[in-house]
């Protein structure tokens, strides 16, 4: 993470890294998808507050893609531990960092409704989704990767952030939370496909309604320091079998929280190290 990408990031609580794909990787997530259309399901994240500006037809969602059949579920395999991420995840946890939960992708033809604005801001001290600056180290809590499968020009819909707001101290107005008022502070992310947007859980951000011709294709991967858990529900203390296929650095990402001679992931993105405080 270079130094314009570290002011970025502190200042906006998030970070878009063009490129971040290269077009082989894109072909392959998008052929794994598109090969497995029957498991499209509808996001169960529904909420619009009620808001009429964010109403639409419920968005698609792909979950389970770590466990699809070869060879559709090796690109997401190789992105557990992509050797481009880890400066990313480094930088904003120390060493030391795992996979909150299962990735997913969020989808929606032109239609497909928003979701609130939410995040936990500055307002108190949220252990799961906070921001933290001292030493001249960025630490976060829960941090989300999307990756762009498709193009979203700003207006598209899909996501939105407040930048800065991971340093809020009030809280959010509900007239912004719905989208309702003040919509020149709420940042549809433009992106092209390939890239990758980094943004801290604890920034304000949603879904706006998507409205272009073209379907929305977000992969978010959501990775936590080592120490913390966020989604219930979903880790487990011993390992399913196809855990074993996955190379020693892609196994350390899916370790659950603990410190102790924890396997770390070296910058290679093959091999790990196990000090003995981690
Ligand atoms: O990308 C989006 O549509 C919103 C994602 C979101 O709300 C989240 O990751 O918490």
């Amino acid at each position: 993470m270079n130094d314009t990408e570290k002011f970025l990031f502190d200042l906006q609580g998030f970070l878009k890294v063009p490129g971040f794909l290269a077009d082989a990787e894109v072909d392959a997530l998008n052929a794994a998808f598109d090969a497995n259309e029957d498991q499209r399901g509808e996001d169960g994240n529904h909420n619009t507050g009620g808001s009429d500006v964010l109403e639409g037809r419920r968005r698609g969602i792909f979950t389970g893609m770590l466990e699809w059949e070869k060879p559709h579920c090796l690109p997401f395999r190789a992105l557990l531990a992509h050797k481009k991420l880890i400066p990313y995840l480094d930088a904003l946890f120390g060493r030391g960092w795992k996979m909150d939960h299962s990735p997913f992708m969020l989808c929606g033809s032109k239609g497909a409704e928003g979701l609130i604005l939410h995040g936990s801001t500055s307002r108190h001290f949220n252990g799961a989704q906070y921001y933290t600056y001292a030493n001249d180290q960025m630490r976060c809590g829960m941090i989300v990767c999307q990756f762009q499968l498709a193009d979203v020009a700003e207006g598209d819909g899909g996501l939105c952030v407040i930048p800065g707001s991971h340093k809020a101290n009030f809280p959010l107005p509900q007239k912004i939370c719905h989208w309702q008022e003040h919509r020149e502070v709420v940042y549809n992310v433009p992106c092209k496909t390939g890239d990758m947007v980094v943004f801290n859980e604890a920034t304000l951000h949603g879904t706006l309604p998507w409205t272009a011709e073209h379907e929305r294709r977000s992969l978010l991967y959501r990775y936590s320091p080592k120490y913390l858990h966020f989604a219930g529900g979903t880790y487990q203390t011993s390992q399913p079998a196809w855990v074993g296929e996955l190379t020693e650095a892609q196994q350390a990402v899916l370790e659950p929280p603990y410190i102790y001679n924890r396997p770390l992931v070296e910058a290679d993105g093959e091999t790990v190290v196990r000090p003995r405080t981690g």
